[in-house]
């Protein structure tokens, strides 16, 4: 693709068979003419954040190459989402299937409906070691190294599948 943009998206889900819908959000971004494959990682299991009223999370992240813009990129992640059957309901509360834009190449955003890099980039476990793991030399725009990120970042009972 010419003008391509590396963006790395959080997939996570707690409900229906969760490594099945994180395996069909990947299978739907990778077929689509929008964005290319270029990296996924292995799965995880990681407790919820939040409410610890619900079952456990599979998380993964995955890196495309993709001429959306960033605005476009999460409407198109929400539409998987709303396909997926995600509710939304309560804030961090179970769901289906959870699309986060975690980095849109090295832009930093700040409008209403878009913040990159998303907000918990910096603390999530369930987030940076998916992300050390096919990103291992990344920058994160104010945050710095996924590295020193990590290093900083207890497992808080991340386990991978
Ligand atoms: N939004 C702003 N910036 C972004 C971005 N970079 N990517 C806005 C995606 N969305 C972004 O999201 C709420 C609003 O955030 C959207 O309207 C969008 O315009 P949502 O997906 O509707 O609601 P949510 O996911 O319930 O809220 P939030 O605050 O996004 O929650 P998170 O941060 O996604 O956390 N525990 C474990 N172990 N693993 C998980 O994956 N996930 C969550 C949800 C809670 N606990 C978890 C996990
Ligand atoms: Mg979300």
């Amino acid at each position: 693709m010419t003008n391509s943009i590396v963006a790395y998206i959080g997939l996570g889900s707690n409900l229906s068979n969760p490594i099945a819908q994180i395996n069909s959000a990947r299978e739907v971004i990778k077929t689509s003419k929008k964005s290319d494959e270029i990296a996924f990682s292995s799965l995880y299991s990681s407790p919820p954040m939040g409410s610890s009223d619900q079952p456990n999370y599979v998380n993964a992240v995955l890196a495309v190459s993709t001429e959306l813009s960033p605005i476009d990129l999460l409407r198109y992640l929400q539409e998987i989402e709303n396909r997926h059957g995600r509710v939304r309901a309560e804030r961090w509360g179970a769901r289906t299937l959870d699309l986060d834009l975690l980095l849109y190449g090295q832009q930093q955003i700040n409008i209403p409906d878009l913040i990159v890099p998303h907000i918990g980039i910096s603390e999530r476990a369930f987030v940076l070691y998916p992300l050390q793991e096919i990103a291992s030399d990344l920058e994160i725009p104010f945050f710095g190294s996924v590295k020193n990120l990590v290093a900083k970042c207890s497992l808080s009972g991340l386990e991978k599948l």
